[in-house]
């Protein structure tokens, strides 16, 4: 019975990720960047976040969008990384 309940612990590990999990996308204003070397570091900090799939930082735009696991991380976390990294976020709607 051993196998058994294994596999039965293994699989409930795998079906407790939440049914509501989704992939989303945030775009973040980041008006603190100053010059063309800055995306690359709010890049990277946000890249670091786990639970961040995809970061695209647009300089002239100054924002940065974000897709993300909503099960892994959130807004906040996300606007803590860039203002860690020195370059504080907001969420845009
Ligand atoms: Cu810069």
């Amino acid at each position: 019975m051993r196998k058994f309940a294994a596999l039965a612990i293994s699989l409930a590990a795998a079906l407790s990720v939440p049914v509501w999990a989704a992939t989303r996308s945030v775009t973040l204003s980041v008006p603190g960047m100053s010059c063309a070397a800055c995306p690359i570091t709010v890049k990277k900090a946000l890249t670091k976040v786990e639970g961040v799939e995809k970061v695209s930082v647009s300089f002239e735009k100054k924002e940065a969008v974000v897709t993300y696991d909503d099960a892994k991380t959130n807004v906040k976390a996300l606007t803590n990384a860039t203002k860690d990294a020195g370059y504080p976020s907001t969420a845009k709607r």
